[in-house]
């Protein structure tokens, strides 16, 4: 455990573009079609409060992180995956991704967050969305969310095909892919 929220990520942080900015649903949705939504509409969403510790699976753990956003339940009412949807890929700025369960996604405590302990995320930290995934290790949750992509079967996100492990349950401490056997 450690005092004060270290930053820790892969590749430069990216800029925020407002009139740039839109988070996508795509893949195997239940119509075929695509979603999209502008930051303003995202904010404009139902929003829900989360607390969590965040586990890194390089070991660093931070205590009682207040998340507020939207809810990942939220995202699966407004675009309902095709009953055939077994995992999600989470995208980030960038090309970085990680792979869910719909499960793990669609967990009562999965959240998009826009803010931490009261204040907008910074944009270390994932400003101006950041998928939570409590029950998960955190690299199952990228910063700077860009899309959802349903899927009917699974496939390895960045540190899923670099090592990690593809499920990420801290409890059970899930990090490596060479566990994935035992
Ligand atoms: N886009 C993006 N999101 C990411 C990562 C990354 O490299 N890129 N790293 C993940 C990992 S491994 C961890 S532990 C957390 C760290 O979040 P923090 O910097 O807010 O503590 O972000 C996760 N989200
Ligand atoms: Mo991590």
């Amino acid at each position: 455990m450690v005092k004060g929220w270290p930053v820790s990520h892969y590749g430069p942080v990216p800029r925020f573009r407002a009139e740039r900015w839109n988070l996508q649903v795509f893949g195997s949705t239940a119509t075929g079609e695509k979603y999209t939504w502008s930051f303003d509409e995202i904010m404009a969403l139902p929003a829900a409060t989360v607390t969590t510790d965040l586990h890194c699976a390089s070991g660093t753990t931070t205590l009682d992180h207040e998340f507020y956003g939207v809810p990942a339940s939220v995202l699966l009412e407004l675009a309902p995956p095709d009953p055939r949807v077994t995992h999600v890929m989470a995208w980030a700025e960038y090309g970085y991704n990680a792979n869910l369960r719909l499960a793990d996604f669609a967990s009562e405590r999965t959240l998009m967050a826009t803010h931490h302990n009261g204040e907008p995320l910074t944009v270390e930290h994932g400003f101006p969305l950041r998928l939570v995934v409590p029950q998960l290790y955190g690299y199952k949750g990228p910063k700077w969310l860009r899309a959802i992509e349903y899927m009917t079967q699974d496939r390895r996100g960045f540190w899923e095909e670099r090592g990690y492990h593809n499920l990420a349950d801290p409890w059970t401490e899930q990090r490596h892919s060479y566990q994935e056997d035992e």
